[in-house]
């Protein structure tokens, strides 16, 4: 919207749900350089990545026999009849979260260990053959239960790699018994939000080798939970590539698709992405002009940033006194969320099947620094005047202009529009001259900036290179909690 006057700052976000374009288009050797960079600003979120985006805040619960051997990773060898939770409660799991501000969370139903946290007809690796309820459990049911009990998105990862499974290296089998576990989850749980597959893998030079068939897997998928999003071994949400919780500075969610994932594109009639990623995704620039000119195709591929609350990913009592502050939980939230990109925080119960104190304390002093940061928007109602590429906002009272002190910004592009701005300035007016207060590249669904307390009455946001003409939802201005 292009605004000569000055109108009021509403703190707008997105009216409506849906996108308006693909997710995904074809690069043809006739383009020219301008023909894909309009190309790339068009593409946007397909419907279930725009309601995953917008959760921004998700959560892990790693569970299962590593909490009660301390490991990380099994071996699949583990004694199930140590796997015992005394006072197990998802409720209380999905509560924390809850209150905590998640919208989503992710159960490890099965890691690499091969252990199912559900009782599978498909192997005896399973909480069937644990002394938890006496071999009557179903933590999975549990687990999901409570999530649909609270309004709470439901997820599941599912390690391909498997150290238990017999079948494993026999791709066929292995294969068939992936998709009949597939089906257990995706059938007798109700509704499920996002399927996450691990990359990992540690089979030696001389381990075992699986080739995946992820196409099934993921045609399998869109059949029984087509509004679910497939992650990190999928193609709606992308591994941020690290684990630290840092995500890039510049992060574009329009990516380059390759000859042979585009061919797999055009040869599915839907016209929905089922490829696994291909690709250093750990690589700094993964979607810069540079990247777009040599691509096939294009593709909406958004960044998810994984990160544990904890040292580990599992549970381990000797690591209660090393879970994240509320200040680093903040830090997360602003280098992830802050960074165009979807935080999932790893949360993970303990052996009596209950979230920490320790954890919990936590995430309640992150909740209440982020209320008090972000419960008012001091742009809301300030005066914005709008020219295309700079929009200028003035701070007016019955007394006329009056100076306001913030320390974030925050900015927020219209992505069912496309991702478009490639590089801006945030500055302040001081006595009649403008100083510069932020920059940075990349906006994307949201990218926030902290920056020394700035006390002005006019501000201003100017786009210095943008593929097409900006479309941005939201400008906000915020004081940070003390
Ligand atoms: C990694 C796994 O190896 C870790 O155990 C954990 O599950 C993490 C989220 O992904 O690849």
């Amino acid at each position: 919207m292009i605004t000569k006057i000055w109108i009021f700052l509403s703190g707008l976000v997105f009216v409506g749900a849906r996108s308006s374009g693909q997710n995904n288009v074809a690069i043809l050797p006739t383009d020219s350089p301008a023909d894909i960079l309009r190309k790339a600003a068009h593409v946007v979120p397909s419907p279930r990545q725009l309601r995953w985006q917008r959760l921004e805040l998700t959560a892990f619960f790693h569970f299962g026999i590593n909490t009660f051997t301390d490991r990380e990773w099994g071996d699949g060898k583990e004694d199930l009849s140590i796997f015992n939770p005394s006072q197990l409660d998802a409720r209380q799991w999905v509560r924390v979260a809850k209150q905590a501000g998640i919208r989503q969370v992710i159960l490890t139903a099965k890691h690499h260990d091969g252990f199912c946290l559900w009782p599978s007809k498909y192997t005896d690796h399973t909480i069937a053959h644990t002394p938890y309820k006496n071999g009557h459990g179903d933590i999975v049911k549990e687990f999901a239960d409570a999530c649909h009990e609270y309004g709470m998105g439901m997820g599941l990862y599912l390690s391909p790699w498997d150290r238990h499974s017999p079948a494993y290296g026999d791709s066929a089998k292995y294969n068939m018994l992936f998709l009949h576990w597939l089906t257990e989850l995706l059938t007798q749980y109700g509704r499920v939000d996002e399927v996450w597959f691990d990359g990992a893998n540690g089979e030696g030079p001389n381990g075992k080798k699986q080739v995946y068939a992820y196409e099934a897997w993921f045609h399998l998928i869109r059949r029984l939970q087509p509004q679910a999003v497939i992650a990190i071994m999928g193609p709606d949400v992308r591994w941020v590539g690290t684990e630290t919780g840092q995500g890039r500075l510049t992060e574009w969610s329009v990516l380059p698709l390759n000859a042979r994932q585009e061919e797999s594109i055009a040869a599915n009639s839907q016209k929905d992405q089922t490829f696994a990623p291909l690709g250093d995704l750990m690589d700094q620039d993964l979607g810069s002009r540079e990247q777009l000119m040599k691509a096939k195709g294009l593709m909406w591929y958004p960044a998810e940033t994984d990160v544990s609350i904890r040292p580990g990913w599992f549970n381990h009592a000797r690591e209660d006194s090393l879970v994240r502050s509320p200040s680093g939980l903040m830090d997360l939230y602003f280098t992830s969320v802050g960074r165009n990109s979807v935080l999932l925080l790893n949360i993970p119960p303990n052996r009596k099947g209950l979230i920490s104190d320790a954890d919990i304390r936590s995430l309640q002093g992150w909740r209440r620094r982020m209320d008090s940061t972000f419960g008012v928007d001091l742009a809301v109602r300030a005066l914005q005047r709008d020219s295309g590429m700079t929009t200028e906002i003035k701070f007016v009272g019955d007394d006329g202009e009056y100076a306001k002190t913030f320390d974030v910004l925050l900015l927020q592009e219209d992505i069912r529009q496309g991702q478009r701005v490639e590089q801006f300035v945030f500055e302040a007016e001081e006595h009649g001259d403008w100083v510069q207060v932020a920059s940075g590249t990349t906006i994307g669904y949201k990218r926030l900036l902290r920056f020394p307390p700035v006390t002005a009455s006019r501000v201003r946001l100017r786009i210095l290179s943008s593929r097409l003409n900006p479309v941005i939802a939201n400008i906000g201005l915020y004081k940070l909690a003390e």
